[in-house]
């Protein structure tokens, strides 16, 4: 367990803001309410999670600002103690005074995500959930965060406990069968009828992890292409921003840039790169362009090939296909409101029509179904799972496929007439394996390294 102490930290993001709050919680919240804030009641006889206005004192008593706190009083608070929060006007000094206050009076400084780890202690929130506070606080694209309040809202953690539930049932009374074999007629194929349905259920949660690593951990783009064929054009015009330079003359982007790009709610690294050219016909930085180009193309998701729709194929396009070709690939072609000499049926690349959609970075037409086509090949091909459960964490679909396993290996047990109790031995394995997930079984390993990633008050 954990020290009970009271700890206190700054819960809002560093810098300036409209309202800035100082979180505090443990037993001596209340009384730390009494010398930090000054208002007509005491806190002591204050309501639980109800507002009261009043003046936030420095260590010396002197009024530093004026505000809102609030008592939430043990179990029903984030952390199941009492918490306390100073809601102040959001000035970084103001804010550190008060906390500094809080210190004096007998808190202690908060470890970075100690609140939640508490929450995690006393039964608030379990490990799952514990995950999905730090992957919403860093969720870069709604896509993401909504991934990330569902798991927060408990829906993978009931899934599992149902699961691991059912399997805790055939183990009862598979365990029965060894004790009281001579007096239960009921044949083991039978007891254990109810994992097939388990497993399917398994197979489709770890089916739905590239989904959800997709939309937690995010992927990377790269449009590819001959020079000035528009791919530094196409990129402002997906970001709606003059990020990269932008000429009539061939050559124009020397190096790469990367900004970040919200693919239909995936999370993406969209660079631009050097325009493609034969080494031989360039010149030293051109060289290192073209090098740096090769770099990103390794490493891309999804390599964009951009073509000029408004002109022949050149030698130098056929050049930047065989770049791409190994990968997974959309072809955009751009400047589609200029008349057109390439049409996407009679492209010379093999490459399925549905990945091939023309653009005018100039006008925006076909952006959107680019992006489409863009986040369809990140996803391998699949529509996008909506409002299914995902699972989004590699520790989650690890303790998904120790389950699987541990249910084959009871299949074959079973088919081999192997004895009952190392099927039952098997049984266990799967039903620890799905508690991990949740922390019903062994959290301690998993719980420095986790909260290790959150920020300080959370
Ligand atoms: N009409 C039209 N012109 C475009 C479009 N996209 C880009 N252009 C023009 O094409 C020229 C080259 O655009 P860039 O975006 O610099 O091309 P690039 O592929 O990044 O070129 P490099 O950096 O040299 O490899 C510029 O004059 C753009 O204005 C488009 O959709 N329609
Ligand atoms: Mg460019």
């Amino acid at each position: 367990m954990y020290e009970r102490d009271t700890i206190a930290a700054i819960a809002t993001a560093p810098g300036r803001g409209g309202i800035g709050i100082v979180r505090v919680s443990g037993p001596q919240a209340s009384s730390i309410a009494r010398q930090v804030f000054r208002s007509r009641q005491s806190p002591e006889r204050w309501e639980s999670h109800r507002l009261y206005f009043g003046e936030f004192l420095d260590q010396h008593g002197r009024v530093i600002d004026r505000g809102l706190a609030v008592l939430m009083r043990a179990p029903h608070s984030y952390t199941g103690e009492d918490v306390l929060e100073l809601h102040a006007h959001g000035s970084p000094i103001v804010l550190q005074h008060l906390l500094t206050h809080a210190l004096v009076a007998g808190a202690r400084h908060a470890e970075p995500g100690e609140f939640t780890r508490r929450a995690f202690l006393n039964g608030r929130l379990d490990l799952a959930q514990a995950e999905a506070v730090a992957d919403l606080v860093e969720a870069r694209t709604l896509g993401s965060a909504i991934v990330a309040a569902r798991q927060l809202g408990g829906q993978l953690s009931r899934t599992l406990e149902s699961l691991r539930e059912q399997l805790v049932q055939a183990l009862a009374l598979l365990e029965a069968q060894i004790d009281f074999g001579d007096e239960i007629e009921l044949p083991v194929e039978e007891t254990l009828a109810p994992l097939c349905q388990i497993r399917d259920e398994l197979v489709r949660l770890r089916a739905s992890y590239r989904e959800g690593a997709l939309l937690r951990q995010g992927a990377t783009v790269a449009l590819v292409g001959r020079p000035n064929v528009g791919k530094s054009s196409l990129l402002n015009a997906l970001l709606g921003a003059e990020r990269a330079i932008v000429t009539e003359f061939a050559g124009t982007t020397r190096d790469t840039l990367q900004e970040v790009w919200d693919c239909d709610g995936i999370p993406t690294i969209l660079t631009d790169t050097a325009g493609l050219r034969p080494e031989s016909a360039t010149d030293p930085v051109e060289r290192i362009g073209i090098q740096r180009t090769k770099g990103v193309i390794d490493r891309a998701d999804v390599c964009v090939l951009v073509l000029d729709r408004s002109e022949p194929l050149q030698a130098e396009d056929f050049h930047a296909w065989e770049q791409v070709k190994s990968r997974s690939v959309v072809i955009a072609l751009n400047k589609s409101d200029l008349p057109a000499l390439l049409e996407v049926e009679s492209l010379p690349f093999p490459i399925p029509p549905q990945d091939v959609v023309p653009v005018s970075a100039r006008t925006g037409a076909g952006l959107s179904e680019f992006r489409a086509a863009v986040a369809r090949r990140l996803r391998g091909g699949s529509a996008a799972i909506g409002d299914d459960l995902v699972l989004s964490h590699p520790r989650h679909v690890a303790a998904v496929e120790r389950a699987l396993d541990a249910l084959d290996r009871v299949e074959r047990g079973v088919a081999a007439h192997v004895p009952l109790d190392i099927i039952s031995f098997e049984l266990r394995t799967g039903v620890d394996a799905l508690g991990s997930i949740t922390g019903a079984v062994g959290a301690e390993d998993v719980l420095d390294d986790l909260f290790r990633r959150f920020c300080i008050g959370k």
